[in-house]
C-alpha cells in the first residue's frame, strides 16, 4: 500500500540543527511512517511510475541509521601478512612469525579517533587463516605464537581500547581460510566458522559491524567451499543484534572499488537479485536474510530509474567505499614513502562520504603493532582540513527569509549575509524518511539575478560539492542562495544545507 502523491500537501518548516547550518525540514508531505519500509517487492508490469513511489518509500534500518551515521570507519588489517610482508598468506606461515615489537592498541586508537573514526573494523582472521584471538577451533592462532608467550588476545586489547576511548568496534573475520584442512568439506567449515563468529561475537563486548569479505578460492586440499550465509547471518543476528553485516550480506553493500570514489549518483535503495522470492520473511527485523544473494556491485549505475525499472525487490542497501591510505591492505616498509597525502584524503573523503556513502579507510599497523608516523601525519593534516572546511559556515540564517514554494520545481532559499566567499556545499537529507532527491541546483541571486554556481544528483545522507569560488559583496545586501530540486520520487525531505570555504 502507497499513498497517491496527489493526496499530499507539502508543508515546509525551517529549523537550525547546527550553529550556521541551514536545516529545512518538510512534514505534511511526507508519506505516513506505516508507509516506509525496508524493502518493497514489484510485480510484473506495475508502472515506472509505481515503481519510482514504491522506492521513494523505502527507508533504512536502526542498524543501517546508526551505521551510516559514523560517516568515517577505521580499518585494520593486521595479522599475518604484516609480518611476512605479504598481501595475500596462503596458511603455511609458522605462527612463531607473528611477534609484534611494541604492540600497542591504545596507540592505534587514540591515532584513528583524533582523524574523525568512529568504529575500528580489525581483521581478527584474513584468507591465511591466523587468528588474532586464542580460538579453542584451532592451534593456528596467537596461542602458538611468541607474542607475550602465547598468552596475547589482539582482538581483546583493540577492542578494550576502542571501549575506553568511546570508539565502536567491529571484526573482519575472512571466511575463505587458506589454512583450515576442514575448508571445503562444507558441512564441517560450515560449523567451524560459525563457532569462530561465535567467540568473537560473544566475548568481546559490543561489536558494531561484521565484514564478510567475497574473496572465496580453494583451500588447502583444493576444495571449494560452498558457505551457508543464511546461517552465518543467524549467529550474528542472535549474538549482536546491533551489528551490520557487511558485504556478502543484505545491510551494507561494497560500493564497488576500493579507491575510495564513490558514484556521482549513489542511491541507497537499488534492486536485490534473491535466490527465492518466497523465502522473504515480511515482519521479521531482518526480513531479507534467507532470500539473498550478493549481486554484481560494479556497475556504473545501481539505483536509477533506468535501473529500478526491471527490479522486483527494492531493498534499502547502502554503500561503504572501502581504501587503504597506503597501495597494500598490509603494512609494507617499502610503502612508507607512499602514504596518501592530506590533500588525498580529503578528495577522497568528499568522494565517499560526499557522495552518500560511508568510508571505510585501512590503516595498518606496522611490525612493531602500531601506527607509524607516516600514516598519523597524513591523517591528522586530513583531519585539520576538514574541521578548518567545516568549523565555520558561511553566513548566518533567518528563518523568516525561507520562501517554500509547492510548485514544481521545489526552491529553497537561504540568505546570505554582508560578505561572502565559498566553494563547497553540504546538503543532507532526512534518509530517515528515505532517499528522493535525483536532481538539485545551487544558483546564487542578487535581487532578481540568478547564477548557477553547482549541481548535482543524488543527495542522501549527506552531497558535498566543490565548485569555483563565489563570492557576494556588502553592498549587495539581499543575496540569497537559491536550492532547486529539479527532479524527485515524491516530496525530498531536505534536512540539512551548507556553505563553506574550503580550507588549505
Ligand atoms: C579483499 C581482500 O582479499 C583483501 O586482502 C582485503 O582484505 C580487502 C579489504 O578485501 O577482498
Amino acid at each position: 500500500m502507497y499513498l497517491r502523491p496527489s493526496l499530499l500537501t507539502p508543508v515546509i518548516v525551517l529549523t537550525l540543527a547546527l550553529p550556521g547550518v541551514w536545516a529545512m525540514r518538510q512534514s505534511g508531505s511526507v508519506p505516513a511512517a506505516s508507509t516506509l519500509t525496508r524493502y518493497v517487492t514489484i510485480a510484473p508490469g506495475e508502472s515506472l511510475d509505481a515503481i519510482v513511489d514504491k522506492a521513494s518509500r523505502v527507508v533504512p534500518s536502526d542498524n543501517q541509521l546508526s551505521w551510516q551515521g559514523r560517516e568515517m570507519i577505521a580499518f585494520a588489517h593486521f595479522g599475518m601478512n604484516t609480518f611476512t610482508d605479504r598481501e595475500w598468506g596462503d596458511g603455511q606461515e609458522s605462527p612463531a612469525l607473528f611477534n609484534p615489537s611494541d604492540f600497542d592498541a591504545r596507540q592505534w586508537v587514540r591515532v584513528l579517533k583524533d582523524a574523525g573514526m568512529k568504529m575500528l573494523i580489525l581483521t581478527a582472521k584474513h584468507h591465511d587463516g591466523f587468528c588474532l584471538w586464542p580460538t579453542a577451533t584451532t592451534v593456528h592462532s596467537v596461542k602458538s605464537s611468541p607474542w607475550r608467550n602465547g598468552e596475547g588476545d589482539v582482538v581483546a586489547e583493540v577492542s578494550r581500547a576502542c571501549r575506553e576511548a568511546g570508539l565502536a568496534f567491529g571484526v573482519y573475520v575472512s571466511p575463505w581460510d587458506r589454512h583450515e584442512p576442514g575448508y571445503g568439506d562444507s558441512p564441517r567449515y560450515n560449523e567451524f566458522f560459525r563457532t569462530q563468529l561465535r567467540e568473537l561475537l560473544t566475548r568481546y563486548g559490543d561489536i558494531s559491524e561484521v565484514w564478510f569479505d567475497g574473496a572465496n578460492g580453494e583451500g588447502p586440499n583444493g576444495k571449494r567451499q560452498v558457505y551457508d550465509w543464511p546461517s552465518y547471518y543467524r549467529v550474528v543476528r542472535e549474538l549482536q543484534p546491533n551489528a551490520v553485516i557487511f558485504g556478502m550480506a543484505p545491510d551494507v553493500r561494497w560500493v564497488g572499488t576500493e579507491s575510495g570514489y564513490g558514484r556521482e549518483t549513489e542511491w541507497s535503495v537499488i534492486p536485490l537479485t534473491l535466490r527465492d522470492a518466497a523465502a522473504i520473511r515480511p515482519g521479521s527485523l531482518h526480513p531479507l536474510d534467507d532470500a539473498f544473494v550478493p549481486g554484481d556491485l560494479t556497475a556504473a549505475d545501481l539505483g536509477s530509474r533506468d535501473a529500478i525499472r526491471a527490479a522486483s525487490v527494492l531493498a534499502w542497501y547502502p554503500a561503504e567505499t572501502d581504501v587503504s591510505i597506503r597501495p597494500g591492505w598490509f603494512y609494507h616498509a617499502a610503502q612508507d614513502p607512499r602514504v596518501k597525502t592530506p590533500e588525498k584524503l580529503v578528495d577522497i573523503y568528499f568522494s565517499s562520504v560526499g557522495r552518500n556513502g560511508v568510508l571505510l579507510l585501512n590503516v595498518p599497523p606496522d611490525t612493531r603493532g602500531r601506527i607509524s608516523d607516516a600514516d598519523e601525519r597524513s591523517l591528522s593534516g586530513m583531519r585539520a582540513i576538514l574541521e578548518r572546511t567545516f568549523a565555520a559556515t558561511v553566513a548566518g540564517p533567518s528563518a523568516s527569509r525561507v520562501f517554500p514554494t509547492t510548485d514544481r520545481p521545489m526552491t529553497f532559499e537561504v540568505p546570505l549575509g554582508n560578505e561572502n566567499v565559498f566553494d563547497v556545499a553540504m546538503l543532507q537529507e532526512d534518509i530517515r524518511q528515505g532517499q528522493r532527491v535525483e536532481a538539485f541546483r545551487l544558483d546564487v541571486c542578487v535581487g532578481e539575478v540568478c547564477r548557477e554556481f553547482a549541481r548535482g544528483t543524488t543527495i542522501g545522507h549527506k552531497r558535498l560539492l566543490r565548485f569555483p569560488e563565489v563570492r557576494t559583496a556588502a553592498s549587495q545586501g539581499d543575496g540569497r542562495v537559491r536550492l532547486t530540486i529539479e527532479q524527485s520520487r515524491g516530496t525530498p525531505v531536505v534536512s540539512a544545507v551548507g556553505l563553506y570555504k574550503m580550507a588549505r
